[in-house]
């Protein structure tokens, strides 16, 4: 029988990577790994239980909350809680931070958005969990704003998880990329991508081409570079599904500054920054057009901003078209 690696062996594994680590990371990296078996186990029964509609509610960026949503952020905020080794949590789903009272010592926060995609879950679309992890910088005791507005650069773990054709998990510390599918007959995430590296090129764009008079000139002149090239466009107006298919596949993908959301959708701590972690630890660039996301500074919760992230050479391409806009409006 091929020899199943589970994800929590390979962190133990992974641990000695680490010559001080004392395990918390690593048993933090397991309860997140716990939270999303748990909401792929809803997600997927969602469609015969009355828990996909709308919740009814808004959450801080006032969007309407569906149910799934509110049971996964309180899911991944009961293991966070349980874990003992988070002193607090930032997520999509709640307007500030949440300081988790009986582990306020710990030395790590996470930040994650839920349930990305969830207006896709009515009609069967893949859905993710995105997660980033911080150590606090705030002295013993209840953590502070602070922890949380940290550049991405700062980070040490992200991942997310598609629920998908299958579900899995993709993570990084730091060294690497590693991909784990679940196995719903074991109930454990196996390693499935071990070292996951994004093609250097890539011919596939992702972009809501609908905004594309929206779109500032140099989006547009990327776009129409990418036609001109017989580049596939594909988009399911799910993050982390576009963005795990660009991790695997290559491409680029972009949601961009418009004229009417200038500084775009997704937010830089929770979405961006992670999963921006995750395409650069493969091999990836991403920018936000000039800037490289990871070092933006954090300045609130849920800022938003354009992102586009992918094979590096056409993450160079569109910044290089960019610049020279830059350089023509100056
Ligand atoms: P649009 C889903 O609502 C989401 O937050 C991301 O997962 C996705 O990439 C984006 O919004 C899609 O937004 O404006 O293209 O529908």
């Amino acid at each position: 029988m091929r020899s199943i690696i589970t994800l929590d062996e390979f962190i133990i594994q992974k641990q000695k990577d680490f010559p001080f680590a004392t395990g918390e990371l690593s048993g933090l990296l397991r309860d997140i790994g716990l939270a999303c078996k748990i909401i792929s186990r809803e997600v997927n029964k969602a469609g015969l239980a009355d828990i996909s509609g709308q919740a009814g509610i808004e959450n801080s960026s006032g969007e309407e909350v569906q149910k799934l949503d509110v049971m996964a952020d309180n899911l991944l905020i009961s293991c966070l809680q349980n874990s003992g080794e988070c002193c607090g949590i930032a997520s999509e789903e709640n307007t500030t931070f949440v300081p988790i009272k009986k582990s306020e010592n710990a030395k790590y926060v996470v930040l994650f958005d839920p349930l990305d995609g969830s207006s896709n879950i009515d009609v069967n679309i893949s859905i993710g969990t995105i997660f980033a992890i911080y150590r606090r910088v705030s002295d013993d005791g209840e953590c502070q704003l602070e922890d949380f507005l940290q550049d991405g650069v700062e980070q040490v773990a992200s991942g997310y998880v598609v629920y998908g054709s299958s579900t899995m998990l993709v993570y990084t510390t730091g060294k690497g990329v590693n991909g784990f599918t679940l196995d719903p007959s074991i109930g454990e995430f196996c390693l499935s991508h071990p070292d996951i590296r994004i093609p250097k090129e890539g011919k596939i764009y992702a972009i809501n081409q609908s905004a594309y008079h929206k779109f500032d000139t140099g989006t547009k002149q990327f776009i129409d570079e990418c036609m001109e090239n017989g580049c596939n466009f594909r988009y399911v107006g799910s993050m982390v599904a576009d963005v795990h298919r660009t991790l695997i596949r290559g491409g680029i993908f972009i949601y961009p500054s418009t004229t009417s959301s200038p500084n775009g959708k997704l937010r830089l701590l929770y979405e961006c920054n992670p999963l921006s972690f995750i395409v650069e630890q493969a091999g990836g660039h991403s920018t936000n057009g000039r800037e490289r996301i990871m070092e933006l500074e954090a300045t609130e919760l849920h800022q938003r901003t354009p992102i586009y992230m992918g094979s590096p050479d056409m993450v160079k391409r569109v910044e290089e078209i960019c610049g020279e806009m830059m350089k023509e409006r100056s």
